[in-house]
């Protein structure tokens, strides 16, 4: 099972997905082995992928495929296609687009949850079963037709599926360097019943299904007593959305006294101020919170269950519980000029004396994600259908020779302004810059480094040099850009 490589990112967070269904196909006594190409220690590019592989000599080789990962996962298919192994796709990009999978490479795609039919589908693929005995899949017949089986229905019963199967990654390879602690992410629930327009959330649908409090407190339990783990964090959608489930999930961490940590990611909307104090009296640290907009139209738009009034009192409230905010914010829909992204400034500085730090993911600019709402209503205006099949539109590759010192700083892995999706006016990208310079500033801040002085002036000296002349900037700036290119490959 693959996890494709990213040029830009190592990830913090396990591979749960993969690990999910190297569980049930564990149980089915099969060997599985995981390459998570963004480990930490052990990342791997395609060619390494390729030679891992074929020293394995799988006969199934199965792929998470991701927008964001998606060129990469085709060259990696292509690579690996042969008539010795079948491959298999699952993942959020491959539920959006089967038939793209299909047409680059893949015998096969998993559409949705794959826990339900993978043994199924590798039964199908080993040629022990017929392929049109899985439900929920796409393949290609003996004739080279695709094929599509009935729907399946969803896991209702989430505590029927095995743990995660941890011990066939290493452990150390996740955390993140702020977080150096033993670190783990759990699923607790599936499914989100908002419709926000930028959001991907296709995969496990819009309603929202729980696992039972005894069976998360189990395998939290259970991890933490395998590996030492300290930290927690919960990657569901929306984790808080039923808080009588939350509370006793609260009351059992209390009651097992673990020695442990957890963070989560929920929607603002959800939280209360019981709820928030049930929270952290069981050890959370850190909420994520996805606030997307300062700008109460944008919010309206995009269907985002707040109001900014509402994100006004329960920051705070957060914080004072002792609880860490990290905010997601969403910058550049396309109704959005300079005053509305204004809006959104004034609500991160307002909010920033609160905030544990802004989350420096590279969709802050907002990316037309396929299946969404905002990629439907907008592609043909801007021209940007299938963008992710070309490099015209790589978002995420820092493009260094066109930034200022500046801009390859504060835009960390990306440059999803120089992607310009929504042909953004002048002022609007001067406005965007303005932003995610603040989120910069305020995020070196609270780290509280020795180099933070420099790092500042040297931001600061950048920025002036741009405006005056751009030339004079990179003149001044290209050896130090070039000693930090030489650090990133
Ligand atoms: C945690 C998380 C992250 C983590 C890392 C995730 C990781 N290591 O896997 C971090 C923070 C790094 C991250 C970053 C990003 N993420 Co993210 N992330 C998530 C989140 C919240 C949870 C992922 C997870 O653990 N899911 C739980 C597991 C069990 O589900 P799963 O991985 O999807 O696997 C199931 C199925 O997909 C399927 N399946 C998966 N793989 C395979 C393979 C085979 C062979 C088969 C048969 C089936 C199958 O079966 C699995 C079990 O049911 C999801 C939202 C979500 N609800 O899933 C978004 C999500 C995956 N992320 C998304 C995005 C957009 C991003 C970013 C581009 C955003 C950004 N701002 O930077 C980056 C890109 C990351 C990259 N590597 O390129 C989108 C993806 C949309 C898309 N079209 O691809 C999602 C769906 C959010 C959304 N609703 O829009 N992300
Ligand atoms: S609340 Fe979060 S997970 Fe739910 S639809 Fe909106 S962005 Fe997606």
């Amino acid at each position: 099972m693959i996890y494709p490589p990213s040029k830009t990112q190592g990830h913090t967070d396990c591979p749960l997905g993969i690990l999910m269904l190297a569980a049930v196909l564990g149980e089915a006594g099969y060997d599985v082995r995981i390459l998570d190409a963004n480990a930490q220690n052990n990342r791997k590019n395609v060619e390494g992928l390729v030679l891992t592989a074929e020293s394995i000599k799988p006969d199934i080789i199965g792929m998470t495929l991701l927008t964001s990962l998606i060129r990469e996962a085709y060259d990696l298919a292509s690579k690996l296609k042969s008539p010795d192994v079948k491959l298999l796709a699952g993942g959020p990009h491959a539920t959006i687009l089967p038939e793209e999978a299909l047409a680059n490479g893949f015998d096969a795609v998993v559409e949705g949850e794959g826990e339900a039919v993978i043994v199924e589908a590798v039964e199908a693929l080993l040629g022990l079963r017929s392929m049109e005995d899985v439900p929920g899949w796409r393949y290609i017949d003996g004739e080279g037709r695709i094929k599509r089986t009935g729907p399946k229905p969803p896991i209702i019963d989430l505590d029927s599926l095995p743990s995660p199967a941890r011990h066939l990654v290493s452990q150390d390879d996740y955390g993140g360097r702020q977080n150096p602690s033993l670190f783990s992410c759990v699923l607790t629930s599936r499914g989100c019943p908002a419709r926000c327009s930028f959001c991907s959330g296709t995969l496990f649908g819009k309603k929202f299904r729980p696992r039972s409090a005894e069976n998360i407190l189990d395998e939290i339990f259970h991890t933490q007593r395998s590996y030492g783990t300290r930290h927690f964090h919960f990657t569901d959608d929306t984790t808080t959305m039923n808080s009588r489930r939350m509370i006793s999930i609260c009351e059992g961490l209390i009651e097992k006294r673990l020695d442990i940590e957890w963070s989560l990611m929920t929607r603002i909307d959800t939280v209360s101020e019981d709820l928030l104090s049930h929270l952290s009296r069981a050890g959370c640290t850190e909420i994520h919170y996805g606030i997307e907009s300062g700008h109460p139209e944008t919010l309206r738009r995009i269907h985002k269950p707040h109001t900014v009034e509402i994100v006004r009192r329960r920051v705070p409230l957060t914080a004072e519980m002792g609880i860490k905010p990290i905010l997601y914010f969403i910058v550049g829909f396309p109704w959005e000029g300079p005053e509305a992204i204004q809006a959104t400034l004034n609500l991160m500085e307002e909010l920033s004396p609160y905030v544990g730090y802004y989350h420096p993911a590279i969709a802050s600019v907002l990316v037309p994600f396929p299946g969404t709402e905002i990629y439907e209503e907008h592609k043909k205006q801007y021209g940007f259908e299938n963008w992710w099949l070309t490099s015209d539109w790589n978002y995420d590759v820092p493009r260094k020779e066109t930034h200022s010192y500046m801009e390859s700083k504060i835009f960390i892995m990306g440059s999803v302004l120089d992607a310009d999706f929504f042909d953004y006016s002048k002022e609007a990208k001067k406005k965007i810059i303005e932003v995610f310079k603040f989120m910069y500033l305020h995020n070196i801040r609270i780290q509280k480094s020795f180099f933070n002085p420099a790092r500042k002036a040297l931001l600061e000296l950048s920025d002036r040099l741009q405006s005056f002349s751009p030339r004079l900037e990179r003149m001044v700036f290209t050896p130090l850009q070039k000693l930090r290119r030489k650090a990133w490959s």
